[in-house]
């Protein structure tokens, strides 16, 4: 009687288990799979020793031994997934980062903390200066129409004057109709045409806000600035009141021992027109690169309102008379601070703006 091929297949089968379970790593499982499960297996040989049997014997030989296959196989695969869990497990513990120490040191670290920049902490200083003086505060939009920026105030299109303010365009409506304010005179109409329509005259205020020119950054000029637009509009208000103001103000916000000047300007919506200087703080009078050695620094232009403008808006000019001034904050904090170069207002040096908290 002869041996089944088959007789050892159960010892073959534990062996080709436990050779599966002895790979570690993926790629050993890898490497053994030909002699596992593939042509160089044990199963495989048998396979083709089934050729030699009766065709009777070979088709339950067949059974069995396919069914060992698939036991076989089946432990490799359950194999190979537990191998590969465990390698993706390794990588990710791998690329973990451990935040454990950052996180401990930020805790420890000191916590900065921030405090209003220079030219808005000014900008509350000088409304609370008006505001003691008896001025509101108001405020206007940053994106104006032609009519408030330039007509309004006297300037009506191809005017010279126009050339004053190199102005940036928004590309809204018609071409050139829309602008960034280029000062804040153009809340003065807002707030005449408010007074006008809700019979609240008179006008004590002041403006500030920021405004816009295509100016080349230098010490003295920035692209975005701010400035303080102030209107008085009452009965009997002469240019010695717009003096007056001007002059305590400047005693009230930079000291007795600043000085400051008027001196004939021109503006197409004052009339007389001044530009108000005061002593340069950098410094003091003697002359140097922040005030082009003039020993004066230019805070801003004033006025008497032009009858043009009042007769825009709708306002009486035998009744009422007022005066306007607009004038930078930036250039305020500039020579309260001493600051030679007004571009380090918007270089964010934490150096420059600590020394300001
Ligand atoms: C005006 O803008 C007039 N609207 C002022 C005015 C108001 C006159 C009311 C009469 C009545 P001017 O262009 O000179 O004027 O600007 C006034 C001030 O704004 C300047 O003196 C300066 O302090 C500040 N300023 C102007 N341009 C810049 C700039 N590019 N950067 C920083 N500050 C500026």
């Amino acid at each position: 009687m002869t041996t089944s091929p088959l007789a050892e297949l159960s010892t073959h089968v534990a062996d080709l288990i436990s050779r599966v379970h002895l790979a570690t790593t993926l790629a050993d499982l890898q490497a053994d799979e030909p002699f596992l499960i593939g042509k160089r297996s044990v199963l495989s040989s048998l396979q083709k020793s089934l050729g030699a049997l009766a065709p009777e014997e070979r088709k339950a030989a067949g059974a069995q031994l396919q069914e060992a296959r698939r036991v076989v196989e089946e432990a490799f695969a359950t194999h190979r997934a537990t191998l590969e869990r465990s390698a993706r497990s390794a990588a990710l513990e791998a690329d973990r980062l451990d935040l454990g120490d950052v996180v401990l040191a930020q805790v420890h670290a000191p916590v900065a903390v921030g405090h209003p920049g220079i030219v808005a902490a000014t900008q509350r200083q000088l409304e609370d200066v008006f505001v003691a003086m008896g001025f509101r505060v108001s405020e206007g939009p940053e994106v104006e129409s032609d009519w408030y920026n330039f007509e309004a105030l006297n300037i009506p299109p191809a005017h010279p004057a126009r050339g004053m303010w190199d102005t940036f365009y928004v590309d809204l409506g018609e071409p050139e109709t829309v602008v960034l304010r280029t000062h804040t005179s153009p809340t003065q109409i807002h707030l005449m045409e408010r007074a006008v329509a809700d019979d609240s005259l008179p006008i004590h205020s002041v403006m500030p806000g920021r405004c816009y020119r295509r100016d080349t950054p230098d010490a003295r000029h920035l692209a975005a600035f701010h400035q303080i637009e102030g209107l008085v509009v009452d009965r009997g208000i002469s240019f010695a009141d717009l003096a007056g103001v001007i002059e305590t103000f400047t005693h009230a916000y930079f000291g007795a021992d600043i000085s400051s000047r008027l001196r004939p300007a021109y503006f197409p919506f004052t009339e007389p027109s001044a530009e108000f200087e005061i002593t340069c703080t950098i410094c003091r009078g003697d002359g140097c690169r922040t005030c082009s050695h003039t020993g004066w620094i230019e805070l801003g232009g004033c006025g008497m309102l032009d009858p043009a403008v009042l007769e825009a808006v709708g306002i009486d000019g035998d009744e009422w008379s007022g005066f306007a001034f607009g004038f930078g904050i930036d250039r305020c904090a500039q020579m309260r601070h001493q600051i030679a170069d007004m571009r380090a207002l918007i270089e964010n040096d934490v150096r420059f703006l600590r020394q300001f908290s």
